[in-house]
């Protein structure tokens, strides 16, 4: 499927083009509104949407569409003004101030080779594109820019098996869900599938199909899984006919090609309907409530440097939290805790989990190449989630270092029930994440049982090199944050916050924990079906 790039679309993409060229961080319909505008603060809005990733980015284009003046708030920038060396995104391989958020040294997940740090750089800070959140046992990584998530991620695709998203959101009427929702967000974010004959002979995915024979000689099923990276343009880059993106081993941070990231979807959509504005560099940091039931958003204005150069307070009637589960779960959390919304529900910060995400690699022998050159689009998984004696759904993911390494790489995607809950520390005035080690073994245990039969069946063995401390499973870090406000516990059924009227949770905080799958297209789908339930009731 590839998204109808309507008017609107197009609308919206000259326009951040527009708002690059100028520098503006007021991104909108009307740049030369903007310009006059910038120094101006907002002073009052009818919605308010924090944050750009799939949950906000839904919320303000169906807010748009309804013709309501929709302000978005987005910490990071807009990336759409190239570099010295002509790329909006630093390469993978020499990251440099792009590529983390206000880091002197990056933090990649996988940061050995043969026990060697060989691939961490030293770099200036500045608001780069990945941002890597660390609390006790747990590291988040979450993208930072206009689209959030969508800028970072590995564009997986996913559904989950309907069965488990029942049992996850048992509330939620499946059959809307899988008859309008998911097909809808699944249209609009452009999701389509590798041409299968191609896939069979690219060497590009040497890798995915070396893993697919492991997991055939195990009688572990495999399936091919949607991505939103164009496949048409990966086959042009493997051709020689394109620039390469995925298969210039782009991704975690940033890429300059074939993505349909959020700013060229549903963001470029929203812009385009004439009544979004999108303000970058502006951290949401304090909600309060007003004598007549609207609300003010404090909000930091930084610098590239990260300086506060602003502090804005915005009024608006209704409030969107799309800060991502991190971003949302602290918003909310910081407003009971101070007392500025104390009839927040005490679910707020409960209910988080890791979507059970561990990362494994397994060594193979000789004659099993996995190839130099790696697509870093993943476009097939392990699927062994109906196993009910050890549900794991595992990523074939790429390691593309440019040489033959004989690495199988996996992201797993287990059933672990164990849940973390943010506490307010007001020494810091963030929330802090309760987690242990224990709560990751459980993950670390159901991919170990999956992988060790895979090792077992073919004679292999995993690599100790990659993960530090001769660690065997990466357990410390998740790319699926999912809860900490969730559907129908800290909201209601259609993410309307409980003890405060007039403001909704749009993102991955609203899932409890666990999807089975990767969790964009859910997080899209859930927001589609909340914001058209809240504008036709609210
Ligand atoms: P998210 O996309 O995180 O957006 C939140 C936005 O809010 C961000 O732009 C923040 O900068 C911004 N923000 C936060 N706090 C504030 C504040 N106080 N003020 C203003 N702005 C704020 O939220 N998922 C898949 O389904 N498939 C994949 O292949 C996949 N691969 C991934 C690979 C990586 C490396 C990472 C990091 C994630 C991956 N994910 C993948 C997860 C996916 O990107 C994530 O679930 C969604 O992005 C979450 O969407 P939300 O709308 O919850």
């Amino acid at each position: 499927m590839t998204p109808n790039l309507t008017r609107r679309h197009l609308l919206g993409l000259g326009v951040f083009r527009t708002a690059a060229a100028l520098g503006l961080t007021r991104i909108t319909l009307s740049p030369a509104q903007a310009a006059t505008q910038a120094a101006q603060a907002t002073d009052h809005t009818p919605a308010l949407v924090i944050g750009s990733g799939y949950g906000a980015a839904v919320t303000a284009l169906r807010l748009g569409e309804a013709g309501v003046p929709t302000l978005v708030l987005e910490m990071g920038r807009l990336w759409d003004t190239p570099g010295s060396d002509g790329k909006l995104f630093c390469a993978t391989g020499a990251p440099d101030h792009r590529s983390m958020w206000f880091r002197t040294r990056t933090e990649a997940p996988l940061a050995q080779f043969l026990w060697l740090d060989v691939v961490n750089r030293d770099i200036s800070a500045y608001p780069g594109v990945l941002d890597r959140v660390r609390f006790d046992h747990m590291s988040v990584y979450v993208g930072r820019g206009v689209g959030g998530g969508s800028l970072v991620n590995g564009g997986m695709a996913v559904t989950p098996q309907r069965a488990y998203f029942s049992e996850v959101l048992p509330a939620v009427d499946a059959a809307a869900m899988y008859d309008t929702y998911f097909p809808r967000a699944r249209q609009m974010l452009g999701v389509n599938t590798v041409n299968p004959a191609w896939f069979e002979s690219t060497e590009w995915y040497r890798f995915t199909r070396i893993s697919r024979k492991h997991a055939d000689n195990t009688g572990l099923r495999t399936t091919f899984v949607p991505n939103v990276y164009d496949f048409g343009y990966m086959e042009r880059e493997a051709a020689g006919q394109a620039v390469k993106s995925a298969l210039a081993g782009e991704v975690i941070y940033g890429n300059n090609h074939g993505k349909r990231s959020l700013d060229r979807t549903y963001l470029a959509a929203a812009l385009g309907t004439g009544n979004v504005t999108i303000e970058t560099l502006h951290r949401a940091r304090a909600i309060r409530r007003q004598p007549d039931g609207t609300y003010v958003v404090t909000a930091d204005r930084i610098d590239p440097a990260g300086t506060v150069v602003a502090t804005r307070e915005i009024g608006c009637t209704r409030l969107f939290l799309g800060a991502g589960s991190l971003g949302t779960t602290e918003l909310l959390l910081r407003a009971r805790e101070s007392g500025a919304l104390p009839d927040l529900s005490a679910d707020i910060g409960t209910g988080w989990g890791t979507n059970g995400n561990v990362m494994t690699a397994r060594a193979n022998h000789v004659w099993d190449t996995v190839g130099a050159n790696q697509s870093t689009m993943p476009v097939m998984g392990i699927d062994d989630w109906s196993n009910t004696a050890n549900p794991v759904f595992a990523e074939i993911a790429p390691l593309p270092m440019g040489f033959e390494h004989w690495i199988s790489l996996y992201l797993a995607i287990t059933r672990n029930p164990e849940r973390g809950t943010f506490r307010y520390d007001a020494a810091t005035d963030s929330a802090r994440l309760d987690w242990t080690q224990a709560q990751s073994q459980v993950s670390v245990d159901a991919a170990k049982k999956l992988f060790d039969r895979i090792n077992l069946r073919n004679a292999t063995i995993y690599r100790y090199d990659l993960f530090g401390g001769n660690k065997t499973f990466a357990d410390d870090f998740t790319y699926h944050p999912l809860g900490g406000c969730v559907l129908g516990r800290a909201t209601d059924a259609y993410g309307r916050v409980r003890g405060a009227p007039g403001v909704y949770v749009t993102d991955g905080a609203l899932v409890p924990g666990s999807i089975g799958v990767n969790p964009f297209v859910t997080i899209t789908a859930l927001a589609e079906r909340n914001i058209e339930r809240v504008l036709a009731e609210d």
